[in-house]
């Protein structure tokens, strides 16, 4: 096999390759032997040796193109399938980091023995403030926090937090009670730590002789089901007009194991969640006796656990959709 035009399948085509490109080819040996040459005839003979490899190359090509072509016809033709090719698998999706973190947080709270209850997303004033203690002119209520349906005199709004869906619980149901309550929460609020929607878990347990250090209890064992292990807590006093006592708690920083870095800003902690016992003023509004039953309360917000666990710095990128983002979990 001398020449491309006699080649008939792809192997002829490498034979006669060898010929011109092998390592004793006709194109090596022009390129060894222009080191003995004159300068000016060493430019001519290396140009002209590359054009023809060039060109030597582009027939190759065209020619391999033509036999493989020629190969995909007889083919199909005769309805072959080649088996041995490996298949397309078609792209899969994944949860979005935001539904995995809220259905890991809620599974925890479900094994622990709380049911889950959902609620609407438009609220009443009542469900929103009214029942959960708010004063009339509590800052919360004003425009700047609250999407109001229909102006600030309206009765209807954007749930601010899961907490409606508490008081609906205790409407319907009678101690003992023990409800998470997950779900979007909407608050006029926007930059890197904030979205003006975002996700909570809340929770709450009434019965008889319900204590503070019930809470403590379960948000430890909570903490290390989510965290992976034992990790210190510690319970700072706080206020929140639906419960008293209230504490937020921090967890020993995820990142640097309580030494202080950039995401704890030094402290060695992270806040990640508030709690506290149910005022009792907020008993009233659901006919629970005060003086029978105790329940604490807690709530957290889930893009901001989802933020720590992923070392993530920028909330929006959680709800810009770009895969580029979203396939790294
Ligand atoms: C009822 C009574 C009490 C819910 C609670 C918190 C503490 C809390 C914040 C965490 C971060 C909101 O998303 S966040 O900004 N929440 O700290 N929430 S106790 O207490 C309730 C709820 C309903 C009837």
């Amino acid at each position: 096999m001398r020449s491309l035009s006699d080649a008939k399948s792809e192997s002829d085509l490498n034979s006669v390759k060898g010929i011109f490109f092998g390592k004793k080819g006709t194109l090596s040996e022009i390129m060894k032997g222009l080191s003995g040459l004159p300068i000016e005839e060493r430019k001519q003979v290396g140009a002209a040796a590359n054009a023809a490899r060039q060109t030597l190359e582009a027939a190759f090509d065209a020619r391999l193109a033509e036999f493989r072509e020629r190969e995909r016809k007889t083919r199909d033709a005769a309805g072959l399938i080649d088996v041995t090719l490996p298949g397309r698998l078609p792209a899969a999706g994944h949860r979005h980091p935001i539904s995995r973190t809220m259905a890991d947080i809620v599974s925890i709270f479900n094994r622990l023995g709380f049911s889950t209850r959902l609620g609407p997303e438009i609220e009443k004033d009542y469900y929103n403030f009214e029942a959960l203690n708010f004063p009339a002119d509590h800052p919360a209520r004003e425009m700047q926090d609250t999407f109001f349906m229909d102006g600030p005199s309206s009765d209807l709004l954007l749930r601010t937090h899961t907490s409606p869906i508490q008081i609906r619980t205790m409407e319907s149901s009678r101690p003992p009670v023990r409800v998470v309550a997950p779900g979007a929460v909407y608050r006029c609020d926007s930059d890197i730590t904030h979205s003006p929607m975002f996700h909570q878990v809340e929770g709450f347990a009434v019965d008889q002789n319900v204590t503070f250090s019930d809470v403590k209890g379960l948000l430890t064992e909570f903490c290390s089901m989510m965290f992976g292990e034992r990790k210190p807590l510690r319970f700072r006093p706080s206020f929140f007009p639906f419960t008293e006592p209230s504490a937020e708690v921090d967890i020993e920083c995820v990142i640097c194991g309580g030494k202080g870095c950039r995401v704890c800003k030094g402290s060695g902690w992270l806040e990640i969640l508030g709690c506290g016992m149910i005022d009792p003023a907020v008993f009233g509004f659901v006919d629970y006796d005060p003086d029978l039953y105790t329940g604490f309360a807690f709530g957290m917000g889930v893009e901001r656990i989802a933020m720590l666990r992923h070392g993530i710095g920028d909330i929006r990128l959680f709800f810009e959709n770009d895969l580029r983002f979203l396939s790294r979990f």
